[in-house]
């Protein structure tokens, strides 16, 4: 199944690398075919051609819309080697054989990109390039289709093994020139639809699969697998280990919120997701010394932490309970700092922009060394519109690029005192719980101090739920600095995330009798128990916290409960029916409130 090369037709636009390969090709013999400007830089590279109209007799015409729409073109494509009917025809019509097509087409969606004039578009519709490609990609059995500079040095790697092209290979650059066919009708079409004015234009999405998965969302979800557009790419780099299908969603929606936060406040920032939520995310900002002994670091280390390793920290410690197993995000280089962080923890993954080698090293020994690395491409460009399918429906939709600013919280501050009671943290944490929100599945509220989210509530459908289920994480926050909770005396051999969970426990303190047997079990000395009259002492101190939510208040029912764990500062879309009354809320707790307008809905 190994075809020999004799003649080739070689046809580009992009003309990078072809002088190489064909100075190749001409050194074991070949004789090249070329069309005008193909041929005229061969020629200028030294290297013999002929041209097509002088092999087909029919000079080039119509401003060259007619170069190689010829039979001896396509009938040297398409007759079947061997087959006596096409072999008499080929002969009695003085067809020679053509081995190989080496080819790309006009640029047309670099055309339209451009901004092009409907006549230059139309001009850029390439005709004869992709009849070439479908004839010689159809008898693939005999010739060989080549559509991309990416696929030259195969080529002649494979005839300088083989003495030819083999069937193999034929087959998948075959299906691969008729994946670059479609693509290219489905981008004229949705071009041209798009030009006569219709609201939603005819797109056929052309994918290339990239990498298999495990299963889905579950074991019994299988086949499943990951593809990109065919004229792009993935957004991550696989470093290290197999992503799974929540591994991916969770490190897509990871990823854009820390280099969200990252650009809103020149800090770097860290996430911690799971199931497609973040338990946590901060920014950089120092640790205060009671930090540092309820997230079990001490001062003097803390004080000497990247600022990535910072952020890491914070978003791990936000919600340490939930955090177990998450994926996490890291908007700088992540160093040594930061991966000893996560060394410590149950993790399945990390996303950012680079690592460097002391990092990578000890984060690709995690997790007998299957814990998942992925690199941000930072020229990774999605596009504006994206797709999803469920239950057979395609649904398009705007990608939800708005950019969180300072101007969203400082324009139109509602309660009492105006924007003068809006402190420059404040409009950080306004920023930061804003960022959170908008990666985290909807309904969905947070709750952000110190540049950091304190609790975050996601997926419930009522919002005041939200602020409830949020509202406990922030107390639980706080009540993890309670002295008697930093006063716990654990034995020793009581694993990282059993302490995390123990204060949890603590802090709740609704135990049955066999769960407190073995809650105490894990203590040097039985801790008394942390009352509620201690615990509500102690919320006492909480001010200064922002809350964030990703649509209106309906009802002032959510800033009552938010008054209860020390929000200071609400940002929120406005837009209710009873945003009078919602802002009067606000102003008898002595909060401020900002309308953002711009609702954060997010699945
Ligand atoms: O205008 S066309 O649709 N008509 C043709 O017959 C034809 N043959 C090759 N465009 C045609 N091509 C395209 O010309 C190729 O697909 C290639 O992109 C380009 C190469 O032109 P040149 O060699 O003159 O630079």
């Amino acid at each position: 199944d190994v075809v020999p090369i004799t003649r080739a037709l070689i046809s580009v636009s992009d003309k990078a690398g072809i002088v190489e390969l064909c100075t190749y090709l001409a050194s074991k013999n070949v004789e090249l075919l070329s069309t005008g400007g193909t041929a005229k830089k061969l020629r200028d590279a030294g290297l013999t051609c002929i041209d097509v109209s002088d092999y087909t007799g029919s000079p080039e015409c119509l401003d060259g819309r007619v170069k190689t729409l010829h039979p001896k073109v396509h009938g040297g494509l398409l007759g079947v080697r061997g087959n006596a009917q096409h072999e008499k025809d080929m002969t009695d019509n003085g067809i020679g054989k053509i081995d190989i097509t080496i080819l790309n087409l006009y640029p047309f969606e670099a055309t339209v990109a451009k901004g092009a004039a409907f006549e230059q578009c139309i001009e850029n519709i390439d005709i004869g390039g992709p009849s070439m490609l479908r004839s010689t990609a159809k008898n693939h059995a005999f010739t060989t289709i080549v559509t991309s500079p990416d696929q030259y040095d195969e080529v002649k790697a494979t005839i300088e093994e083989h003495g030819g092209t083999t069937l193999a290979m034929r087959k998948r650059f075959a299906a691969r020139a008729f994946s670059l066919s479609a693509s290219y009708d489905s981008a004229i079409a949705t071009w041209f639809t798009k030009e006569l004015g219709e609201e939603s234009p005819v797109v056929t999405r052309v994918y290339k699969p990239e990498f298999p998965l495990k299963y889905g969302c579950n074991p019994h979800q299988k086949p499943a697998g990951i593809s990109s557009l065919l004229n792009s790419n993935l957004p991550f780099t696989v470093l290290n280990g197999t992503p799974g299908y929540i591994n991916l969603l969770d490190a897509a929606n990871a990823w854009l919120l820390v280099k969200e936060l990252r650009e809103a406040t020149g800090l770097a920032a860290a996430s911690s997701f799971k199931h497609v939520s973040p338990a946590g995310a901060a920014v950089a900002v120092p640790l205060t010394d009671v930090e540092c002994a309820a997230y079990e670091v001490t001062p003097e280390a803390a004080a000497k932490l990247t600022p990535s390793a910072l952020a890491y920290l914070r978003a791990r410690n936000a919600d340490p309970m939930c955090s177990f197993g998450d994926y996490a995000a890291v908007s700088d280089i992540v160093d040594e700092d930061t991966a000893l962080i996560l060394k410590k923890e149950v993790s399945d993954g990390i996303v950012a922009p680079g690592y460097t080698p002391e990092a990578l090293e000890i984060l690709k020994s995690k997790k007998g060394g299957k814990f998942i690395v992925l690199e941000a491409k930072a020229d990774f460009k999605p596009d504006s519109v994206e797709y999803r399918e469920v239950y057979g429906m395609t649904f398009c939709q705007k990608r939800n690029d708005v950019v969180i600013t300072k101007d969203h919280m400082t324009k139109n501050v509602v309660t009492k005192g105006g924007l003068s009671a809006l402190s420059e943290d404040a409009i950080r944490d306004m920023i930061v719980a804003s960022i959170c929100v908008k990666y985290t599945q909807s309904n969905s509220v947070g709750f952000a101090k110190d540049g950091m989210m304190v609790g975050v509530g996601a997926g419930q459908q009522s919002r005041v739920d939200c602020v409830k289920l949020a509202g406990r994480k922030v107390t639980t926050w706080y009540l993890r600095q309670h002295p008697k909770v930093l006063g716990l005396q654990f034995k020793q051999g009581v694993k990282r995330q059993d302490r995390v969970n123990a204060r949890v426990r603590y802090i709740e303190g609704d135990f049955t009798d066999e769960e407190r047997t073995r809650w105490e079990a894990q203590f040097e000395t039985v801790p008394e128990p942390l009352t509620t009259a201690e615990k509500d002492e102690f919320m006492k101190q909480a001010t200064g916290v922002t809350i964030s939510s990703d649509a209106f208040f309906p009802f002032r029912d959510s800033i009552d409960h938010a008054s209860k764990v020390g929000v200071s500062y609400v940002a929120q879309p406005g837009g209710s029916v009873q945003d009078p009354q919602v802002t009067q809320c606000c102003d008898d707790y002595g909060m401020v409130m900002s309308f953002t307008s711009v609702r954060l809905f997010h699945h």
